[in-house]
Parts: structure tokens; C-alpha cells; sequence
């Protein structure tokens, strides 16, 4: 890539040869994109100038000044908090950060474009120089450990049947990944909906590629150094994740093959008998009548308004399942206004695409296109009518089991299926499939992003004053602004269990917090012990829902007998206990992109071990969650950072042991009714009392649990639950004093929301052996155990002082 001319000014550096261009601009401090064209010459740009964009990622369209000057041939360019050097004779770069610390550098950004019928083929490569020692974290929903260091990703969404715990690509394409090293957090978001495949220094130890089948290369370069600083800026890029329902966050049950009406109100009857808490029930596809979206088969259930009525009256909610394809079917409002209004997905000769999904023939809304979305959107009304609480995409890779031969519409009769055309499950529509402009190939990736924003822009529509909920099945950077994710067909089997951790994770550093994979697994058969062990992993997903497939053993809690019910049920009481503090977490990914579950390098991203510890993850800052993965497990190993551990099995605060040290590894005692928790020094969790549903989260009881140590810090996000009503934050902070003789803690609050208690109840635990109720001020001293101090106190305290004497 030769660049000869450079034109430099206050908001961009343009730099092109006779057949290549970069342009370098800086969207906010500590980011610099770097959109190369390798082979504008010959992509029909009208060169040099790169042609206008229209991210589907990206949010916004930011430009702030940046400093640039030719250095013989270079060109320096200048931003707060980063720096970059663009090499005019390769058109590589190096990357800092504003400290002059090297966080990248590139070595090769090639490409070729070759003329071809149908379209234009182009490929795009950038290698980037691996140091021994960088960790890579991220790339969306990938399998293997937090480090993928080692492997090689494809991005295209695929519904890859049945996945095992190493399939790749999956249903989610997120070209974004947080590297790591000494300690030193930095970010590359690669802005490209193309198919595109990753090698995380596989093929060549000390070379990170990433190839495109686009053509350009659209990346943005991101300074930490924190893991948070990287995240943060990627999601002010992509757009903070949307705000869940609290609802949202109970537990979901749901299975492929609930039959009716009835069987759903079984569903929750058997919730209510066995003294479960749940807060949702999906009914998947065979709700509908012949699988036509937006429609009722009415011999399964006559009367879904009094269904949601009925159950609601339980403290429940129901969901429903739309896919994308549209049954071809004349008279048909759905199918004849997509045709009437050119908004289907056409073949490259011009008719309208003909497939098979679980319509059969089946037609696609075009959801790359903003119109369409805006109708598709208009469709969610259907829900709100009737009283269908949340949206769950899915087969919106989009999957297509077959596509028909022949011109498509006007005239699909006239292309019969071809023996042995049918492709497997996994496949989608054709590479050159017409969206508008665009082909499959481009905009494949983004399919679903556009099904996901449809949905929850119609619902917002619909229904102003509440949070949509939104769940989907593929996705591509971008999607936290509307939907929950979940990892699709994972099989009910401990390697998916397993894989469930660092995946989740992955997708939390990729921007996406809102996840969760089925609990118990969905294809094959679930038992008493994995479901058991999947549920007390599961209550720690922020998105947490059991979900089953046809033909499996049923797997809803009581399905097991004893002693797994009673062992379910607790762990689903705790998950309700730990919504406070799951819903300020939320609150905090809305604000700030960090992910509830976080990989436990995020706690100490200096340490290599950390690193390697896939099958445990932080829920929020503080809390090390290490559920037993495997089967006939009654100990595990834990990876516990350095800091001290305060080991907390189930949460649960009457066994006070003393805190562990960490920067090694324990054994931990894990039977199965025990999930192994450990609570970091200076970390606190807000817990409220259990119950059977939701209701608000402006909690009437609550009790912090604070690990004391030199520096407390902790918070708790209070509203109505649901719509943008007044809303509470407290802050809790404090620590052991310097000279060692005190231990205090200040509470601020700030927000309209009034207190729904008076009272609060703290547990502190901390070295008090032989404290006297003297020595405590500004609290009621309720007990003292060795290690743990029970105190209460007014809801709206504002200082508490323990003497240590
Ligand atoms: O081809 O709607 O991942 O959760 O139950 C299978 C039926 C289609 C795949 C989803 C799964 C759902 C199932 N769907």
C-alpha cells in the first residue's frame, strides 16, 4: 500500500497513492480510527476520497480535532490520550497510548479486488505484530478459555447444528477484542459487517490476522490502560446497552414443546406448587399458526389475552418466539404487504428470494434496510395487543434450511426444488442475495442487528413508558442497545456447561452484558446433577432461563425429584435475594459498558493465572463465582487473584469463615447443594428478601454484606423497576483508617426516589473478635461472631465508626 499525497487538517488526515487510501480520524480521547482502503483504485471510489459510510455498528458521527504533521514518511497524528504513526510506504502504523506507551502495531495491510460475476470480489488483510506474552480477549461468543491467544475465529452468524463445545463460527459476530499485556489494557473494534476470519497468533505464533472479504479495513484503535477504560470507550462507540426491565432479570422458563394454553398454565402452577419463584414463560414456535409470524393457532390457545391476564395474576409474564421468514402465502397481511412494498430480501436476477425455514416456502424481510425495520418494528403492536411482555428472536442468522431454484417471485411455481438442493441446517441465504444495494455477503452479519433494533424500536413505540425486552439469537456489535443474548443450542452436557463461563464472559468484554446460556441445556437430555449445577451456575447469568428442546427429558426444576428440587429452589431464591445487587450491576453496563460477568483478570489484570481461570468469573467487581462444572464434583479448584477472599459458600453469610489469601490456587468445598462464592476485600453485595416474582426494585428490605478491608466501595441503584420514573443511587464507602484504629463507612444517596424501608441491616465481616457494642457508632450493634459484625441501622444513615480498640 504506496502513499504519495497526504492532505492533513483539524479533523482528519487523508494519505492515498494510485491505488490505496487511509483516512485517520479521532471519534473521543484515546480512539483513533484507521479506515484503510488497500485497493480504493479499484473499488470503485472515487479515489482518493473514501466513500460516505453508514455504520451499522457505530453510533453517532463524532470528529474532534487532532494534531497531525509530516515526518519524511510518516505522518504523526495526535489525539488526547492516543497517538499514532502512519507509515506512507506500507501504510502500516503503530499505535500509543498518550503516555508514548506502544500498545500495536500493524505490519501488513493488504488487499485484492478481482472482477467477478455476480459481484465484485475483494479481500482485505491486516496483520498485526502478537508480543509473546498478549492476551487477547473478547471476539464476541466464541468457545475456549477468557485468552484466545492460540485460535482462529470466523465472523459470519451461523446456526451451526448441533454445536459442541468447539464449534466456531456461531450465531453471533462481534470483530472486537480487549488485548492485554503487562498489565496494559487496549482495544481494536474492526468495523467490517463482511465475513471476515481471525487468527489470534495460530498459524504464526507472533502474528495476529485478521482477513476481510470487503473492501477496506475500518478499525478503530483503542487506549486503556484499564480493561474498563477500553470497554468503555468501545461501547460510547457501538452504544451502551439498554437498560433491562427488572422483571427481566427473575427467572424464565420455557421449553420447545409446550403444547397449549394448558400447558403453560401448568408450567406455572408447578412453579407456584414446588414454592419456585419465576418471573417469565416463553412460548416458542408452535404458538403460531402454521409459523406465521404475528399470528395465533387458536386451537392451542383460544384466548391469549386472558392467558397473559391469568398468569399474570402469578407474578408471571410470557414471551414470545419470531423468526424472520415470512410464510409465502397470498392473503397473508404480513407476507403481502413485505411484497407490495419491495421489502423482501430479492435474488440477484431481481425476483424475491424463495426458502424454507419453519414456514415452508418462506420469504425474508429485508432487515438491513431502515424502512423495513421501521414496518417490521410496526409489527411488535401485535405483542402489546396482546399482552405479550418481551420479544425473542430467533433463526435470524438469518437460517435457511433451503433456497428454491429458479427466478423467485413473480413466479416461485415456476422453480421447483432440486433434488438434493436442500442445504443443511446451519445454512443461510445465497452470498449474492440482494438487499437493496447490498449483497448477502455484506450485510449477513448484521441481519439480525437490524431484526433486534426493529423490535425493540417497535416495542419502545408501542409502549413509551416501559423497557423493551428484546432477546436474540444472532447478533453483531452493537446489539446491547436492544437485546439479551443467549448462546442458542447448547446441549445438556457438562462440556457446555463448561463453556457457558468464559463464553458469557467473552461477550461481556465484547460489550454485550444482557446474557445467558440455557440452563440445563437444550438439546439431549438433561439429569438431576446437571441441572442442578447448571441452575446454580445459571442464577449468576444476568440473563437466566431454562429452556429445554422437543423430544428431551422435561427439565423444569421439579422434573428431577429430590434432592435436586430443594437444591434448585434454593439457588433460585438466592437469585432473587442477589437482584439488587444484579440490577445495579445492570445499571452500571447501562451506563458504563462493564459487563456483569467479568472475567477474573478484570480483578487483577497483571496476573497471568488470572488469565487462566476460564471456568470461574466475577459478578461484578467483587464477587468470585466458581460453580462446579463438572459432574460427581464435590471439590473444585479456584483461582483466587491476589487480595484477600472472603469465602461465602451460597452467598451465605452464617459460616464466616476468614478471608483467603489469593494469588494461588484452593480447593474448595463444593457438594451439590453449594455453589463457591468469594467476596473480595473492600467489595460489599446488597441483598433483599426472597420471593416468588418480581415486583420493584426500590427494595423494602435489605441487608449489605461488606467485606471490610482498606478501601470499601460499593453502590446500589433503586427505581420502579421498569419505565424512567425517579430513581435512587447510595453509595457506600469507607475502610480501615491508616493508623489501623477505626473502621468507618459513609453512605451518600442521591435521586428522588423515596426510601421503601426504614431500616438496613449490615453484616460486616472483618477482624471485631472481642469488639464491645461500645466501640460501634452511628448503628445498632446486633451481634458480634468472630469474623462477623451484625449491626442495624436507619435506612437513611449517613456515617458508621467502629473503635477497633
Ligand atoms: O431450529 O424454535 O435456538 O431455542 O427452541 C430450531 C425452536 C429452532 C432454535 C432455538 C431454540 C428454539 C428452537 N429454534
Amino acid at each position: 500500500m504506496l502513499l504519495t499525497d497526504v492532505t492533513l487538517d483539524e479533523a482528519r488526515v487523508l494519505a492515498w497513492g494510485a491505488r490505496a487510501a487511509v483516512a485517520i480520524s479521532s471519534p473521543f480521547p484515546g480512539v483513533l480510527r484507521v479506515r484503510s482502503a488497500p485497493q480504493s483504485a479499484a473499488t470503485g471510489y472515487a479515489h482518493p476520497e473514501l466513500p460516505e459510510k453508514r455504520s451499522f455498528a457505530v453510533v453517532g458521527d463524532y470528529a474532534r480535532p487532532i494534531a497531525s504533521r509530516r515526518e519524511g514518511d510518516a505522518i504523526l497524528i495526535e489525539t488526547e490520550g492516543a497517538a499514532l504513526t502512519l507509515a506512507l510506504n506500507g501504510g502500516t502504523w503503530v499505535f500509543r497510548d498518550g503516555e508514548g506507551r506502544l500498545l500495536a502495531e500493524s505490519q501488513s495491510v493488504t488487499g485484492s479486488a478481482r472482477s467477478s460475476f455476480p459481484a465484485d470480489l475483494y479481500r482485505s488483510e491486516l496483520r498485526l505484530a502478537a508480543p509473546p506474552g498478549e492476551a487477547y480477549l473478547g471476539f464476541g461468543e466464541k468457545v475456549g478459555p477468557v485468552d484466545k491467544r492460540g485460535m482462529r475465529f470466523i465472523f459470519w452468524n451461523t446456526d451451526n447444528f448441533p454445536p459442541q463445545p468447539e464449534t466456531d463460527p456461531l450465531y453471533v459476530s462481534i470483530p472486537f477484542f480487549l488485548a492485554l499485556r503487562d498489565g496494559i489494557a487496549w482495544g481494536m473494534f474492526l468495523d467490517e459487517t463482511w465475513r471476515s476470519e481471525v487468527d489470534i497468533a495460530r498459524a504464526d505464533r507472533s502474528v495476529l490476522a485478521w482477513e476481510t472479504t470487503g473492501p477496506e479495513l475500518d478499525l478503530y484503535l483503542i487506549a486503556g490502560p484499564r480493561p474498563e477504560d477500553v470497554i468503555r470507550s468501545y461501547v460510547e462507540l457501538t452504544g451502551k446497552p439498554a437498560m433491562a426491565p427488572l422483571w427481566s432479570l427473575g427467572a424464565h422458563q420455557s421449553r420447545w414443546g409446550y403444547e397449549n394454553a394448558e400447558t403453560v398454565r401448568g408450567v406455572v402452577r408447578g412453579y407456584r406448587a414446588h414454592g419456585l419463584p419465576l418471573d417469565v414463560v416463553h412460548l416458542d414456535i408452535d404458538y403460531m399458526d402454521g409459523y406465521k409470524v404475528w399470528t395465533w393457532d387458536k386451537s392451542r390457545y383460544p384466548d391469549p389475552v386472558a392467558l397473559a391476564r391469568e398468569v399474570a395474576e402469578n407474578g408471571v409474564r410470557l414471551v414470545t418466539i419470531v423468526d424472520p421468514g415470512i410464510k409465502l402465502e397470498p392473503g397473508y397481511a404480513v407476507y403481502d404487504e413485505a411484497l407490495a412494498n419491495d421489502y423482501l430480501v430479492r435474488l440477484e436476477r431481481g425476483g424475491v428470494l424463495v426458502g424454507e425455514v419453519w414456514p415452508e416456502p418462506a420469504v425474508f424481510p429485508d432487515l438491513s434496510r431502515p424502512e423495513v425495520q421501521h414496518w417490521w418494528g410496526d409489527q411488535h403492536e401485535w405483542a402489546l395487543e396482546n399482552g405479550i411482555a418481551g420479544i425473542w428472536n430467533d433463526m435470524n442468522e438469518p437460517a435457511c434450511f433451503s433456497v428454491r431454484p429458479g427466478p423467485g417471485i413473480p413466479s416461485p411455481e415456476g422453480g421447483k426444488q432440486l433434488p438434493g438442493a436442500s442445504a443443511p441446517l446451519g445454512a443461510t441465504l445465497p452470498d449474492e442475495a440482494r438487499h437493496g444495494a447490498r449483497r448477502h455477503l455484506e450485510v449477513h452479519n448484521v441481519y439480525a442487528l437490524g431484526m433486534a433494533r426493529a423490535a425493540f424500536e417497535g416495542l419502545s413505540r408501542g409502549a413509551p413508558d416501559r423497557r423493551p425486552f428484546v432477546l436474540t439469537r444472532a447478533a453483531f456489535a452493537g446489539v446491547q442497545r436492544y437485546a439479551a443474548v443467549w448462546t442458542g443450542d447448547f446441549g445438556s452436557h457438562w462440556g457446555h456447561l463448561e463453556a457457558s463461563l468464559p463464553m458469557l464472559a467473552g461477550l461481556g468484554v465484547s460489550g454485550v452484558p444482557f446474557v445467558g446460556a440455557d440452563v440445563g441445556g437444550f438439546l439431549r437430555s438433561s439429569d438431576g446433577e446437571l441441572c442442578t449445577r447448571w441452575t446454580q451456575a445459571g442464577i449468576f447469568y444476568p440473563f437466566c432461563r431454562n429452556h429445554s428442546a422437543k423430544g428431551t427429558a422435561q427439565q423444569e426444576p421439579w422434573r428431577f425429584g429430590e434432592p435436586f428440587l430443594s437444591i434448585m429452589r434454593a439457588a433460585l431464591l438466592l437469585r432473587y435475594r442477589l437482584l439488587p445487587t444484579l440490577y445495579t450491576l445492570m445499571r452500571e453496563a447501562a451506563e458504563t459498558g462493564m459487563p456483569v460477568l467479568r472475567p477474573v483478570a478484570f480483578a487483577a489484570p497483571g496476573d497471568r493465572a488470572a488469565l487462566s481461570a476460564f471456568d470461574e468469573v466475577l459478578f461484578g467487581p467483587d464477587l468470585l463465582v466458581a460453580p462446579v462444572v463438572r459432574p460427581q464434583q464435590d471439590k473444585r479448584l479456584v483461582y483466587l487473584p491476589e487480595g484477600a477472599w472472603l469465602p461465602l459458600p451460597n452467598l451465605d453469610a452464617s459460616g464466616a469463615a476468614a478471608p483467603l489469601q489469593g494469588g494461588r490456587h484452593i480447593i474448595a468445598e463444593a457438594p451439590l447443594e453449594v455453589v463457591p462464592t468469594y467476596l473480595r476485600a473492600g467489595g460489599a453485595l446488597a441483598l433483599t428478601a426472597p420471593a416468588m416474582h418480581t415486583t420493584t426494585a426500590s427494595w423494602a428490605e435489605l441487608t449489605w454484606h461488606v467485606h471490610a478491608g482498606d478501601s470499601v466501595r460499593a453502590s446500589l441503584y433503586e427505581d420502579a423497576g421498569d419505565g424512567a420514573g425517579p430513581s435512587r443511587v447510595t453509595r457506600i464507602e469507607g475502610g480501615f483508617t491508616k493508623d489501623g484504629k477505626h473502621f468507618e463507612l459513609v453512605r451518600r444517596a442521591e435521586g428522588d426516589l423515596p426510601l421503601a424501608r426504614t431500616s438496613e441491616v449490615l453484616c460486616l465481616y472483618g477482624p471485631w473478635d472481642g469488639l464491645s457494642p461500645l466501640a460501634v457508632r452511628g448503628a445498632r450493634f446486633t451481634r458480634a461472631d468472630a469474623g462477623l459484625l451484625t449491626l442495624e441501622v436507619a435506612a437513611d444513615w449517613d456515617r458508621i465508626e467502629i473503635d477497633l480498640g
